[in-house]
């Protein structure tokens, strides 16, 4: 009714009720804006286009074809306004970035042999408990990555366990729930507990223990898209890993099946063959963790993912 008495265009109005509705407030603001845009729309940008349709922590609907909002200023509130925090703080720290080509095909097979009897007893089983426990596996050898500095900035706390924090894209914006205590849990305990934490996102429903207490952070961004990353450290964490989009990709192996060298190459025994591929790339604090360090411990990831006999020969 307020929009029919003020002759304003719906289409027009950014939402942000539930849903995507328009509630009274957002014709409102509209109004406002229109009468004295100055006050509604203080200069984000000189450009109208580079203007967010919708407020709020999620602001990503699409703007409509031809349609040129206006600019508007909104609270951050909520999850945006704790990821405000929290990142500024993480990068006051000196990060160093470290990336790597794991090749998946050992882990595919594994995975898709267990997928199916899996999903007949209702759990849903993807690659994320086999990360999950390939990283736990690499940490203890390089308890350093599973450390934070202690307060007082003069001491460092070698944590005891492995509590790993999983990156979901959830309905209310990133959260980062974790699964305590990796290092004593099998695959399938953690593929179970997966399920229940993306099944409580989905619903908004984690709880204050389910997101703190973590120790090492992990985030599947290769779910959604993309191959490399620079991972921001969740602070007093002191490193963080982003697992790239697997990719098949052409590349050399010898008649074993393992990559070729340049060798085997020359000579005419190696093959172009289609590898499964994903890119992880790690983030550490440069203050306590060394380059030298980071690559290591990625060695040792790749190899128990690389070879996941290896890391079932290493499962108590
Ligand atoms: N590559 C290719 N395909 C993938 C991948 C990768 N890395 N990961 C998952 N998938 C596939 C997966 O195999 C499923 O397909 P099927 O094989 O057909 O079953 C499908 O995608 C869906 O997987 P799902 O997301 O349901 O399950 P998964 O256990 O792999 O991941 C999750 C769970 C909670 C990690 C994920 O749902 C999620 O929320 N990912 C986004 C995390 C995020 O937002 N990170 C951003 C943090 S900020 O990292 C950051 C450095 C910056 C960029």
């Amino acid at each position: 009714k307020i929009a029919k008495e003020n002759n304003v265009n719906l289409a027009l109005v950014a939402p942000t009720g539930p849903k995507g509705r328009i509630i009274k407030e957002d014709v409102l603001r509209f109004i406002q804006g229109k009468q004295a845009p100055q006050k509604a729309a203080p200069a984000v940008s000189t450009s109208s286009h580079s203007a967010p349709h919708t407020p709020g922590p999620v602001s990503n609907t699409p703007v409509p074809l031809g349609v040129v909002p206006l600019d508007q200023r909104v609270p951050i509130r909520g999850i945006q306004r704790m990821m405000v925090k929290s990142m500024t703080e993480s990068l006051q720290i000196p990060h160093l970035t470290y990336c790597e080509e794991v090749t998946f095909d050992k882990l595919r097979q594994l995975r898709e042999s267990l997928k199916t009897d899996l999903g007949k007893r209702g759990i849903k089983f993807s690659y994320m408990p086999l990360l999950i426990k390939a990283t736990s596996l690499a940490l203890s050898h390089y308890p350093v990555l599973n450390a934070s500095i202690a307060e007082n900035g003069t001491e460092m706390i070698y944590h005891s366990n492995h509590n790993i924090g999983l990156a979901m894209d959830t309905p209310k914006g990133l959260l980062v729930p974790v699964i305590k205590q990796v290092q004593l849990k099998s695959i399938l305990d953690i593929a179970i507990e997966l399920g229940h934490l993306q099944e409580a996102a989905s619903k908004g429903a984690l709880s204050e223990s389910q997101l703190s207490g973590g120790t090492f952070s992990l985030s599947n961004i290769g779910s959604i898209g993309g191959t490399y990353a620079a991972p921001v450290v969740v602070l007093p964490q002191v490193a963080i890993g982003a697992l790239g989009r697997t990719q098949v990709l052409p590349r050399y192996l010898d008649k074993k099946g393992e990559p070729a060298s340049l060798e085997t190459i020359e000579n005419g025994d190696a093959v172009v063959a289609p590898v499964s591929v994903m890119n992880v790339s790690w983030s550490a604090d440069h203050r306590v963790v060394e380059g030298a360090t980071i690559a290591r411990f990625s060695n040792k990831f790749k190899q128990y993912v690389e070879n996941p006999a290896l890391m079932v020969a290493e499962l108590r």
